[in-house]
């Protein structure tokens, strides 16, 4: 969610650009290898948002300051053009704000090489990815972009790959979805055999299509952020971020040159065989917690994530949610300390991680992060109190209005549908439950079937109805650890 036109207020300052760095550098910046545009081009990615740019760039970044091999990046923004023709202005530099509890740092990342708009200039996207120097596709997409735009698009591309003989690619999508790697590769091999099945089995014989686990928390850039880098910098920069010290990529061993996994690893990436005890701790703990802190604090009209998480009650819900209902399903090593190291993050009050960024596009997200832990609950005959108050909060998220009566808009592609549902049966919690719970698409086919959950999730938002939200996480809390 990338906010246009937040220019600083510093009139006639110099912007960031490659001439800029010598004093940067000077200033003390972490700024990147200065012969970086020498190094090449060997990923194409598909997402410019700000999770890849403090993400995935970063680390290709690092591999480039340590010329390990090409992983300069061609980045391309699906359809917005605002912030590609910016990172073009600026040679493809930004700043980032690294802010742990110690304090904040800043670094200018030159992984960027070039940037383009899909939209826009389809023709370029496909022939880099056709170019014998590309090496990696990698994708921030959102959950909502694996449709046939994208297939055919990265199709279009390995098919002119293919033509001119050139070598598989590893492709990796770095979106929160479960079983990414292998979800993508499905959508392109059946995209690829409408066309031919020659093409469909070079596709799957010669490309790689690893799972991967991404995590670091970058909330969208505000005017504040830039006036910070402005100030930090001493020159404008349109796309500058911030975000937390805590990243982590875990990435399955499966790449289209095995060397690659060594060259990750080197930087801190984690290879491993299997990406799915990491993936599901990351949807259901990070994301779980967070999709229902982003409905909670909407209601409630608390901005950030740190708001939330720092409200008494609300922090002792969120531990409570993941340690009863989430963590008993997970195999990831340590799990406590995981979702410690979870809370802490969540309370860092530099982020401020607006709880309606994170509401965004709701209905592609709760099934990732909500349903597999309700279902391995009601199999194991465990509670999941937490869990429906969360779903009962989501629906009265879908009324479009805060409990002061302040209105927000829904971001969602089912938008429309969910807020004239949630409408239609105001204040009546079982005919609220039965439409909004029975939409196959986010809760599945099992769920809505089930009276255990349906009828706590009816109770809940009744009970929110009825005294209101905060009080309804109270009693959940009282619930879970009574006296
Ligand atoms: C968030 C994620 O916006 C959201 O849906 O839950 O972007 C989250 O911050 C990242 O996945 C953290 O790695």
């Amino acid at each position: 969610m990338e906010q246009r036109g937040l220019v600083p207020k510093n009139g006639a300052m110099q912007q960031l650009n490659q001439a800029a760095l010598p004093a940067l550098a000077e200033r003390g910046i972490a700024v990147p290898d200065p012969d970086r545009r020498a190094q090449g081009i060997g990923v194409v990615h598909l997402g410019l948002g700000a999770f890849h740019r403090a993400h995935q760039a970063m680390v290709f970044d690092q591999l480039m300051r340590q010329r390990a091999g090409r992983w300069g990046v061609f980045g391309v923004a699906m359809r917005s053009t605002w912030l590609a023709d910016a990172l073009a202005q600026q040679h493809g530099l930004y700043s980032v704000q690294v802010n742990s509890r110690e304090g904040r740092s800043w670094q200018v990342v030159g992984a960027l090489l070039d940037t383009c708009v899909a939209a826009r200039e389809a023709a370029r996207v496909i022939a880099m990815i056709a170019a014998p120097s590309t090496r990696w596709v990698t994708l921030t997409v959102t959950e909502k972009g694996y449709g046939p735009g994208l297939a055919a698009l990265l199709v279009q591309g390995l098919a002119a790959r293919r033509e001119a003989g050139g070598a598989g690619l590893t492709i990796a999508s770095c979106d929160n979805l479960t079983g990414n790697g292998g979800k993508l590769r499905k959508l392109c091999i059946e995209r690829a055999a409408q066309e031919s099945g020659a093409l469909a089995g070079w596709i799957s014989q010669a490309c790689a299509f690893p799972d991967s686990m991404v995590d670091r928390i970058v909330p969208a850039a505000t005017p504040e952020r830039l006036q910070e880098a402005a100030d930090a910098l001493g020159v404008a920069d349109a796309c500058a971020l911030g975000t937390e010290c805590f990243w982590e990529w875990v990435i399955e061993n499966r790449f289209a040159d095995p060397r690659d996994g060594q060259a990750l690893a080197s930087v801190g990436v984690k290879v491993v065989a299997d990406v799915r005890p990491f993936e599901q701790a990351k949807l259901h703990m990070l994301n779980g917690s967070h999709t229902a802190m982003a409905c909670i604090g909407a209601v409630l009209g608390l901005p950030t994530i740190c708001d939330c998480v720092t409200q008494p009650d609300i922090g002792q819900f969120v531990h409570g949610l993941m340690t009863d209902e989430i963590m008993p399903h997970l195999s990831r090593p340590d799990v406590a300390g995981y979702r410690d190291a979870l809370l802490a993050r969540f309370a860092n009050p530099a982020l401020k991680h607006s709880v309606h960024q994170i509401a965004t596009d709701n209905s592609q997200k709760i099934p990732q992060r909500w349903p597999p832990s309700v279902s391995a609950q009601l199999a194991a005959g465990g509670a999941v109190e937490h869990l429906a108050l969360a779903a009962a909060a989501w629906m009265r998220y879908c009324l479009g209005e805060d409990e002061q009566g302040d209105p927000y808009l829904l971001s969602d592609p089912l938008a429309t549908a969910l807020q004239a549902s949630a409408l239609q049966h105001r204040g009546d919690a079982p005919a609220t439950v039965q439409a909004l719970l029975g939409i196959g698409d986010i809760w599945g086919a099992g769920l809505p079937q089930d009276s255990r959950w349906t009828s706590r999730v009816t109770h809940w938002l009744g009970r929110i109805h009825a005294v209101g939200l905060l009080a309804a996480v109270r009693e959940v809390n009282r619930a879970a650890s009574p006296g």
